[in-house]
């Protein structure tokens, strides 16, 4: 296994660079929109495109991966809900353990069933610890998940649930509060938690503006994820990718 998406995610941070992944869901794509979106990101020059979502209906997977690499150069990381969304055809996989709720399914059980599957796929791995961070209302990750969403408020949980997750050899820490959650994550909590870690911070759910997503990574983010507003706006992507890509560089 290489681990080049990692390395390449990790020289960016590094470099003070910030990083722009378009959250693509397979259920709710056709070729035509594969077509568009690959367009479109890249010439809004995105980093990453992520495949997956918390409840995948449709069993195309390879299908949507494949069209996408057929098209474009930027790397495929998949983002799976479940175990069954593994496809061998993307370039990196984030292999999820959910550190902030309780539920020993999400942070090993199905680790275990999946694991000669997953070692089989051949995919570059990389170890998330992955954060849901209370978004306002229940999301399909917090309730799939059946384990409770760290308060928005409370940042000290966040900061040592991050630095824990990194203590046990996580790679990415990931905090989302959901598909269009009704709340992001403050940029309270992306600063208190980037402080207390080392590893690439990637932050997702409910953003929806440029302004938004600039200002997360000034608060500390070095990756964020959009699906659902891009989904509702693919002119979005640009304006979002130009606000990331503007961020001053200022090393840690
Ligand atoms: C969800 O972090 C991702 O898991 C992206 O969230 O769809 O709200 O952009 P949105």
């Amino acid at each position: 296994m290489t681990n080049r998406i990692y390395h390449s995610i990790a020289d960016k941070k590094k470099a003070g660079k910030k990083m722009f992944a378009v959250l693509i869901d397979p259920d709710k794509v056709d070729n035509r929109k594969i077509e568009e979106l690959v367009a479109l990101t890249t010439e809004a020059q995105v980093d990453y495109l992520l495949v997956g979502g918390s409840l995948v209906i449709s069993n195309h997977l390879d299908e949507v991966v494949i069209g996408i690499k057929k098209l474009s150069n930027i790397p495929v990381i998949l983002f799976p809900g479940t175990p069954s969304q593994v496809s061998r055809y993307a370039d990196a996989l984030l292999y999820l353990s959910l550190i902030s709720g309780r539920n020993p399914e999400l942070l090993i059980g199905q680790h275990v069933i999946s694991a000669p599957a997953v070692k089989q796929s051949g995919l570059e791995l990389m170890s998330t610890g992955y954060m849901v961070i209370d978004g306002g209302a229940p999301t399909t990750v917090s309730y799939i998940s059946n384990a409770t969403p760290i308060p928005s408020n409370k940042n000290e949980i966040a900061m040592c649930t991050a630095m824990a997750g990194e203590m046990l050899g996580m790679k990415l820490i990931y905090m989302d509060a959901g598909s269009g959650a009704e709340k992001a994550i403050t940029e309270s909590m992306i600063h208190s938690v980037s402080k207390v870690i080392d590893v690439p911070l990637v932050i997702g759910g409910g953003i929806n503006t440029p302004e938004k997503a600039y200002l997360n990574c000034k608060a500390g983010a070095d990756v964020i994820v959009v699906g659902n507003a891009i989904e509702k706006d693919t002119s979005l992507i640009r304006e979002i990718s130009a606000a990331i890509h503007s961020v001053p560089v200022l090393l840690k």
